[in-house]
């Protein structure tokens, strides 16, 4: 008799080199050549040829051309293309669910979990003859599936070679869970690659932490299921293969542990500021494992709080990354949205210290998110009109300074280099469909964009800007009678993405973006809301999970300090 497992069963999906893939899958001659993708002056992704050659994602132009000079380069800059490929395999993805637990996160992964396929099909298996199993795909149709042998895993694990095969004695109900979820994630891979033309890195464990993690083990086109016993104790962590996959990674590679917070663990560990720079390959001197932070005198996590704690964080941050030290991660996948909880655009500059330029880029920014607006929020009637699904009550402006100049011309990191941010309400010709895109973005930064602009900057010299970041916020989804609240028929919506991508090759799209570079809020292209952020290999500051962001100023805040932030909006200017 198997004990009961209620653990989930989640598998993870990156796509291998995205950018470079979605440009091959629309000019398949690429596919033989060194491709790099540019955004300013960096290759933000390249394909496998041109790794193979020297070459690795965020290296400077100029280094790759000298490394490899016959590297086809092309500019990344309008990310349309990358998005409706994101949306539609993601609809791929999400038509295998038996529900709808499938959240991405940036343009590149999605997490599914699996749990209830995977419980249906262990109820199937017949212990006698587990070598000839097959997989239900369809509660409806029980033909629909694949053959499998249930006494292996598919695909490599961790630790590898399997130390406990399935099949032999020790065979538990998770075991049989997670062999059923590696046969499930290879056969989704496959289609991936087979309908759709993309291949992706998989991991399959228990968690979204764990499955994320473990798929980094092999790459690309590989999955990776993290095998059993998963259970410890906190004295005998020897028995555990999560405990021993955890321990080896590097503080600031676990995900949910911002920079800010690995910084500050490393000082702690090290007993010194660490010598490198964030975003550099970490110097080794400066490494400090989850193994050596999880095992230091008087870890735990009270001391964690104590490190960690203070205004802006959430109460519970010590038990939180206790947690992840412990390779536990409770947080869910989340569902999917018909529609984004918020729409941002943004873009990094070198420095911008005139009002007329930061006016000029408002322009250019406004008119991408006007765009993108229509693009996400309004469904086509059938008569040629159009119908607004949602409407965000919320205009967000946000901007980020860069630190001074030092007397040697270098530039300090200063990790309290924060965004500060500015909402007004969204105004309401934002919506009228009659009018021109770039007629609604201009009013838009005179009318609105300009005068928050001068409130988060009252002075005339304000120092130099390298980021602008404008955002609608708070939506507010239109009542319908369709299914969902949203009123959008979803399943609509991912045909609709799944005729988008099988047009691929050929594919033509018409809705491009100015030439710059635009990085789309993780909170939209995740799909996932604010509090998710932490996920996100972002370089903003780490959102707590807590902190609600305050619809005024954009700042973020612990809930219980809410009313009293709400206070000092309240008195005057
Ligand atoms: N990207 C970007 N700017 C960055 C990092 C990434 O625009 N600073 C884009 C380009 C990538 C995509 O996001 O194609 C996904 O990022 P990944 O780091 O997952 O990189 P790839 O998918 O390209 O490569 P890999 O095969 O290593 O996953
Ligand atoms: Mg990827």
């Amino acid at each position: 008799m198997l004990r009961r497992d209620d653990r989930r069963i989640i598998i993870h999906f990156d796509y291998d080199c995205f950018y470079a893939s979605v440009l091959e899958a629309e000019n398949p001659a690429l596919k033989s050549l060194p491709l790099a993708v540019q955004q300013k002056q960096i290759i933000v992704t390249c394909n496998y040829e041109a790794r193979k050659r020297g070459l690795r994602k965020l290296q400077l132009i100029k280094e790759a051309k000298q490394i490899c000079p016959e590297v086809v380069i092309i500019l990344g800059e309008d990310l349309t293309k990358f998005r409706d490929a994101s949306k539609a395999l993601y609809a791929h993805l999400r038509s295998f669910l038996w529900g709808q637990k499938a959240e991405r996160l940036g343009f590149d992964e999605v997490f599914m979990d699996v749990t209830d396929m995977i419980n249906h099909n262990v109820g199937l298996l017949n212990p006698n003859d587990l070598v000839h199993s097959f997989f239900c795909l369809d509660q409806q149709d029980p033909t629909q599936g694949f053959e499998f042998d249930a006494t292996k895993f598919c695909g490599p694990t961790f630790p590898s070679p399997c130390h406990n095969p399935p099949g032999g004695d020790r065979m538990d109900l998770l075991t049989y869970r997670l062999v059923l979820g590696s046969h499930l994630a290879h056969y989704i891979r496959s289609s991936l690659d087979h309908e759709c033309g993309y291949t992706a890195t998989v991991g399959i464990s228990t968690s979204k932490l764990l499955a994320k993690l473990v798929g980094n083990v092999n790459k690309p086109n590989i999955q990776t299921t993290l095998i059993p016993p998963y259970t410890h104790s906190f004295d005998n962590a020897d028995l555990s293969n999560v405990i021993q996959f955890i321990d080896d990674h590097e503080v600031g590679k676990i995900p949910g542990i911002g920079f800010k917070s690995a910084h500050k663990l490393r000082t702690y560990f090290l007993r010194r500021e660490p010598t490198s720079q964030p975003y550099t390959e970490r110097d080794h001197n400066d490494q400090v494992k989850v193994r050596d932070l999880r095992l230091s005198p008087g870890m735990g996590a009270p001391k964690l709080l104590d490190l960690l704690g203070g205004a802006g964080a959430p109460k519970d941050i010590g038990v939180r990354i206790w947690e992840l030290l412990n390779g536990v991660d409770n947080s869910e996948v989340l569902e999917a949205r018909a529609v984004p909880t918020q729409i941002s655009i943004e873009d990094s500059y070198q420095g911008i210290n005139h009002f007329e330029e930061a006016k000029k880029k408002l322009q250019i920014l406004a008119t991408s998110l006007v765009k993108r607006m229509r693009t996400d929020l309004v469904e086509d009637n059938d008569d040629g009109t159009g119908r607004w699904l949602a409407h965000p009550r919320t205009l967000r402006l946000s901007t980020r300074q860069r630190s001074p100049r030092n007397a040697d011309g270098s530039r300090e990191y200063s990790y309290a280099n924060g965004r500060i941010s500015r909402s007004a309400p969204a105004p309401s010709f934002l919506f009228n469909l009659g009018e021109g895109i770039e007629s609604i973005a201009e009013k838009l930064v005179e009318e609105s964009l300009v005068s928050m602009f001068r409130k988060l900057h009252p002075d005339k010299s304000f120092g130099e800007l390298s980021l602008i970041n404008i955002a609608v916020t708070n939506m507010v989804e239109s009542a319908g009678d369709q299914k969902q609240s949203s009123g959008r028929d979803i399943g609509q919506m991912f045909k609709n993405q799944e005729s988008s991508l099988k047009k691929r090759p050929e594919g033509t799209y018409s809705d491009r973006q100015p030439q710059h570079r635009q990085n789309s809020s993780p909170s939209w292209e995740a799909n996932t809301p604010l509090d998710e952020a932490t996920w996100e290999e972002s370089e903003d500051e780490e959102e707590s999970p807590l902190a609600h962001t305050c619809d005024i100023c954009g700042a973020h805040i612990p809930a219980f300090a809410l009313p009293a932030h709400a206070l000092y909006h309240a008195a005057p200017d």
